[in-house]
């Protein structure tokens, strides 16, 4: 029988560095290509362009490749304790940064099952990081952004979304990481939302700007960035009207859209009792996601159904009726909405919903139960974590304090530590130069 060879890849974009690895694995056996599934990559890199199926398609059609199985974890040791390889094969870049946990493991797993490891010298001048990088550059399409909100939500233990109001902030959510440990930690996505699209236009978020205005500033955001967009649909207006906004977003490769069971003049929730809250009948607003389900055009677009019973002052029953009510009617996912700053009664719904249906999505909202961790959202059954109104909120009284102290001293010169330098503010967008 012939020796046996593992190499571990994404191989979302070939290239001959790859190519080169295969290669070198065919001089010691029948090469087993362990393909990084999304959910094995979520956590450490971006997740790839390609699909895992069509990665596998790629891979199985490569000269030397013998097999393609998943690799589910981000750690070689399942597979490798599975497979009992004679040989795996990896580049020597795992020798620094934050592969050489990766790699002590694999020298420690392969050293009890009696294989050998082979490093051999990283491709220069080509690797998938500085292609990434060129490929983030052209964008992405529609299709693909739309589609992308369910992979992570696959992918991920919990996605994690952030307020963007202009172009601007979509560049630093699009941008912004940070690692901890071996694990990337980054946003997944942005939140279009009423609240700070209005208040960044000076109107208040009573569903008065209308969609074709707020389509212009979410174009800007589209044009700069490739992460997938949940939009905050308020109640969705007229069920007449609302199939049309279902396709004009799904057109624009927006991922979702969360409309809210309110009826009336919509005030923002987190004004709770203090302003008169209506809500829909359960049945005039399964109507109404029934018709935006049938309205949209493809497969992937959500329709997310937004609970205000909790804001409204009316009991947990209430919300858990509305939420089995509104997942009959076609609702890919719910948003439990509360201004009650425990979180106690998002946790209660949350455990009582995911008794019911285990896989439905569930979304909040934590902006006054802020204390609670991404972690133990995770724990109540929670998919997708929205940051709704920081972005805007950070800005505000930074601005304020500028403007103030501007004032205050009669020039500029005080304001300087708050201020970005003008040198990297020329270097921010690409093409300023
Ligand atoms: C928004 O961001 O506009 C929302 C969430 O709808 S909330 O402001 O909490 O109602
Ligand atoms: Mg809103």
């Amino acid at each position: 029988m012939n020796k046996k060879v593992y190499i571990g890849m994404t191989a979302d974009i070939m290239h001959p560095g790859l190519i080169h690895i295969i290669n070198e694995g065919t001089k010691y056996g029948d090469v087993i290509i362990g393909l990084l599934t999304d959910k094995a990559i979520a956590e450490h890199k971006r997740l790839p362009y390609l699909t895992y199926e069509q990665r596998k398609e790629v891979v199985e059609n490569i000269k030397g490749v013998s097999e393609v199985i998943p690799q589910e974890d981000w750690s070689y040791v399942n597979n490798l304790k599975k497979i009992k390889p004679d040989f795996i094969i990896h580049g020597d870049d795992w020798l620094t940064g934050s592969l050489r946990d990766v790699r002590k493991q694999v020298f420690e797993t392969m050293r009890e099952i009696g294989g050998k490891v082979i490093e051999i010298p990283y491709t220069q001048g080509i690797n998938s990081s500085s292609l990434d990088k060129d490929i983030k550059a052209i964008g992405t399409t529609p299709d693909v952004r739309l589609r992308s909100l369910k992979r992570l939500i696959n992918a991920k233990p919990i996605v994690r979304i952030i307020e963007a109001h202009d172009g601007l902030c979509g560049l630093i959510i699009e941008n912004v990481e940070i690692q901890k440990g071996d694990t990337r930690k980054v946003f997944d996505g942005m939140w279009s939302s009423s609240l700070t699209d209005s208040t960044s236009k000076g109107k208040p978020d009573i569903e008065a700007v209308d969609l074709t205005t707020r389509l212009q500033d979410l174009n800007n955001i589209l044009e700069c960035t490739t992460k997938p967009i949940i939009f905050d649909g308020d109640t969705g207006g007229k069920i007449e009207h609302f199939i049309f906004t279902v396709r004009t977003l799904e057109r624009h490769g927006i991922s979702a859209i969360i409309i809210e069971d309110k009826i009336g003049l919509k005030k923002n929730s987190l004004f709770g009792t203090d302003v008169i809250q209506m809500q829909d009948s359960i049945d005039g607003f399964c109507n109404k996601i029934k018709a935006g389900k049938d309205a949209q055009v493809t497969d992937d677009f959500m329709i997310i159904a937004r609970i205000e019973s909790l804001i409204a002052g009316k009991p947990m029953s209430d919300a858990l009726e509305r939420a089995f009510a509104y997942v009959q009617a076609g609702a890919d996912g719910i948003m439990i909405h509360s201004k009650n700053k425990s979180g106690e009664d998002i946790k209660e719904f949350c455990l009582a919903f995911r008794n019911k249906y285990t896989h439905i999505p569930i979304i909040v909202v934590p902006t006054t139960y802020d204390h609670i961790y991404e972690s133990e959202l995770q724990k109540w059954g929670v998919n997708i974590v929205i940051y709704a109104n920081h972005m805007l909120r950070a800005a505000y009284p930074a601005m304020v304090n500028v403007a103030r102290t501007i004032l205050e001293n009669e020039r500029a010169q005080e304001v300087r530590p708050f201020c970005m330098p003008i040198k990297e503010i020329l270097e921010l967008i690409p093409g300023t130069k």
